[in-house]
């Protein structure tokens, strides 16, 4: 592939906010390249979100990428929490008149990948050293080195899609800059397994022995989580333990059925609250992990990157088409309005499901009375509901 020396838009990072935003572009005829620190192989080989929201799934259909979720993705019109010993249905449809799809991002990443390759889109992988420049300027430009040569892409716009660990943040003026965290003291290890789910829906649970949810990717395929101290380890986890544990986090009935086999994939992911305001300075427009990071107890990081994408591309073809700014001047306030609102959802979902470290039994009173709260008012439900299906872009 030829490299470009100059495009219309510089998309840093291959993951879905990246690849989503060049496809959306390329539809509208905008020119743009990615490009991805990582090997192709390496973006796919991640494990991550499962769940769906249904602004996303409409942004994957109007990329023109939704065929294959549309096939194997799964509607689920209900999801489920499990305390004291039992399971409580939350009806998505019947509150919210919605539903989620279960679709891995893996299988969502695999489709966009797909479509830009077809498209002969320019995606350059396995890139160092990526540099951001002038972005106080109407022509601002990357650099970055493949082995020993330098290159250079000039642009009219830069996307920082580049996650969490990427250099778009890192290349906001430090006096612009805002950034708000809030670390948890454990982390999700999670499992894959070729093993049938253990429940048609998702099952979230609050145990005294931790959090656990049992989630899937297909009919043959599971994905499994339970709570762990942020200070252990893979390795501390052997097949036997980590079913052992999950099984003791769930009601009786539902341990009895469950299928266990060997794992194949397993990783450990510390849970964090964080945002970075503005989500734009200049040419450059960050968007996804790069600005933000939710506790994936919401099921809310990828679908906050989709609507992002949905903002920041609004703008971007508002301004190819007519040179108006409005989309783009208001992309970081659109933006971090739903971010923040997913944030305390994701943030209340884990505070409400997780067994915290230095929490007292008042403390696990309260998280049991809101609990009951919860599926004894039809106001709570909804709320919860509509949350959890995705709140409205607009
Ligand atoms: P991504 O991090 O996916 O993609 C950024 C891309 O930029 C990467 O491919 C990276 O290689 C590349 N990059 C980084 N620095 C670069 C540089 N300097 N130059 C060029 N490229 C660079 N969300 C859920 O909803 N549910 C979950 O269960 C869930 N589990 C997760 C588990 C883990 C371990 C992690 C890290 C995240 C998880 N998430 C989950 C959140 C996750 O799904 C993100 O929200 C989603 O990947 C966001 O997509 P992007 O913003 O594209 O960022
Ligand atoms: C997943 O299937 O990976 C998943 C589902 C729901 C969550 C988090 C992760 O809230």
């Amino acid at each position: 592939m030829t490299i470009p020396s100059r495009t219309q838009v510089a998309i840093i990072g291959g993951g879905p906010a990246g690849l989503l935003l060049s496809r959306l572009l390329h539809l509208d005829g905008i020119d743009n390249v990615v490009l991805e620190r990582r090997s192709r192989g390496h973006v796919l080989g991640r494990i991550r979100a499962g769940v769906l929201e249904r602004g996303t799934t409409d942004m994957l259909r109007q990329a023109g990428v939704a065929q294959r979720m549309e096939a194997e993705g799964e509607l689920h019109d209900g999801v489920e929490l499990a305390f004291g010993g039992a399971r409580h249905r939350l009806d998505l449809a019947r509150l919210t008149g919605a539903h989620v799809t279960v679709y891995g991002q893996t299988e969502m990443t695999k489709d966009l990948y797909a479509a830009l390759d077809a498209a002969g889109a320019p995606v350059l992988h396995e890139v160092e050293d990526v540099a951001l420049h002038g972005i106080d300027s109407t022509g601002p430009h990357v650099t970055w080195r493949r082995g020993d040569e330098v290159h250079r892409l000039d642009c009219a716009f830069i996307a920082g899609c580049d996650g969490f660990h990427g250099i778009s943040r890192q290349t906001m003026p430090g006096d612009v800059l805002r950034t708000y965290e809030k670390v948890y003291p454990f982390g999700w290890l999670g499992v894959l397994a070729r093993t049938p789910p253990v429940n048609d829906e998702l099952i979230y649970a609050n145990h005294a022995e931790g959090f656990a949810l049992c989630s899937m990717r297909s009919r043959v395929l599971s994905r499994y989580y339970i709570q762990v101290p942020i200070t252990d380890r893979v390795q501390d986890w052997p097949d036997e333990r980590f079913w052992a544990a999950l099984r003791a986090r769930l009601p009786a009935e539902t341990a009895a059925r469950l299928v266990t086999g060997p794992s194949i994939e397993k990783s450990i992911a510390p849970l964090r609250s964080f945002v970075a305001e503005p989500l734009s300075h200049g040419r450059l427009f960050i968007a996804g992990d790069a600005g933000h990071i939710v506790p994936p107890t919401g099921a809310k990081g990828l679908n906050l990157a989709a609507s992002d994408i949905h903002f920041l591309h609004r703008g971007l073809a508002r301004f190819f088409a007519s040179d108006d700014e409005s989309g783009l001047k208001d992309y970081s306030a659109k933006a971090l309005a739903r971010i923040w609102k997913a944030e305390r959802f994701s943030w209340h979902m884990t505070t409400l499901m997780h067994r915290f470290p230095e929490s007292s039994g008042f403390d696990q009173r309260l998280q049991r009375a809101e609990l009951d709260y919860i599926f004894s008012s039809e106001a709570a439900m909804t709320a919860l509901a509509e949350n959890y299906v995705g709140l409205p872009y607009e």
